[in-house]
């Protein structure tokens, strides 16, 4: 090798480690470190959102944390917030639990100088984060109305069982639903709105005493995964398969055996891996000071036992 091409091939390595390889890095190759901080890490909506996530990371060549409570609550979501924001990352996506109580720990967050990214969830202070990307949940609530009406022929009982008040995305599906069933089914009964606290035996529980105190109870909306799997199980105590027709929203694995078992009649699909992947987006973007488009809306799916062979994008993956 000629000593041109000595000096040339030397100053080409200098660039590339000038440059720090082809990562997404800030000046003088700092490399971005970001966090996803979810609403719950035992939930597969979440680890799908994840594996978007993690896959974007990795194409943008940024360093990337996945963490969260093991409960979907902000008492168990609050201190990994307060410890991530400790750790000074870049930035974050973070899945609020409480539309009120992450408003202050998130206010401190971007404070810290931490650019801040709001997926599935949202607080009440949309002047925190840089952009929101989320599935339109109003709009999930009115499809389930719905898809819950024809499968009982537009009359009868129904009832709602969601996780707890207070959390931006179920709270829009169960408005959703309740408007589109007041407006448009006047022979549908709908009962008031139970919470099971995202726990699968509460919303079993809820089924059989509801299915107890009201016979003619022929339809549920099961507004998330939790709830969707506490029901399916309630109404096979309570031997009522085929009798309850239910709409859940979410589409993890045992959502979709349930509905391969007719215990479950169709499901809401949102898309959390691209959730996940266009929060990194947004997020480098930021970082890179480039422009951030503020609102994302992902899209939805209905999920029968008919379609499902031609729906299998949307189901949820238990790892990546
Ligand atoms: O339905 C999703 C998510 O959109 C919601 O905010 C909380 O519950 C899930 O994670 C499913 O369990």
């Amino acid at each position: 090798m000629g000593r041109l091409q000595m000096v040339a091939l030397a100053a080409l390595v200098l660039l590339v480690a000038a440059c720090g390889g082809t990562s997404s890095s800030g000046s003088a190759g700092k490399q971005y470190k970001i966090v996803l901080i979810a609403g719950t890490t035992a939930d597969n909506f979440y680890v799908t959102m994840n594996c978007g996530a993690q896959a974007e990371a990795k194409r943008q060549g940024v360093t990337y944390t996945f963490t969260g409570p093991n409960h979907f609550d902000p008492a168990s979501q609050i201190p990994v917030v307060s410890s991530v924001t400790a750790q000074r990352p870049d930035a974050v996506l973070i899945a609020p639990t409480d539309v009120t109580a992450l408003i202050q720990p998130m206010q401190q967050m971007k404070a810290a100088g931490i650019k801040v990214v709001e997926v599935d969830t949202h607080v009440n202070d949309a002047s925190i984060a840089v952009s929101h990307i989320a599935s339109d949940n109003k709009k999930g609530g009115e499809i389930a109305a719905d898809t819950l009406a024809q499968l009982i022929g537009g009359k009868g009982t129904v009832m709602v069982v969601n996780v707890n008040p207070g959390i931006s995305t179920t709270d829009a599906r169960d408005q959703g639903f309740h408007e589109q069933m007041a407006s448009k089914y006047p022979n549908i009964n709908v009962l008031s709105t139970q919470y099971d606290n995202d726990d699968q035996a509460k919303a079993a529980q809820i089924l059989t005493s509801t299915y107890a105190a009201h016979p003619d109870l022929v339809g549920i909306f099961a507004a998330n995964t939790i709830s969707a799997e506490g029901v399916a199980t309630g109404i096979r105590n309570a031997s009522a398969t085929g009798k309850i027709k239910t709409v859940g929203f979410d589409a993890e694995p045992q959502s979709i055996q349930d509905l391969n078992n007719d215990v479950v009649q169709a499901l809401i699909a949102q898309q959390p891996a691209k959730i996940g992947s266009d929060g990194i987006q947004q997020a480098v973007n930021a970082l890179k000071g480039k422009a951030v488009q503020n609102q994302i809306g992902t899209g939805l799916a209905a999920i029968t036992k008919a379609n499902m062979s031609s729906t299998s994008q949307y189901f949820y993956k238990s790892s990546c």
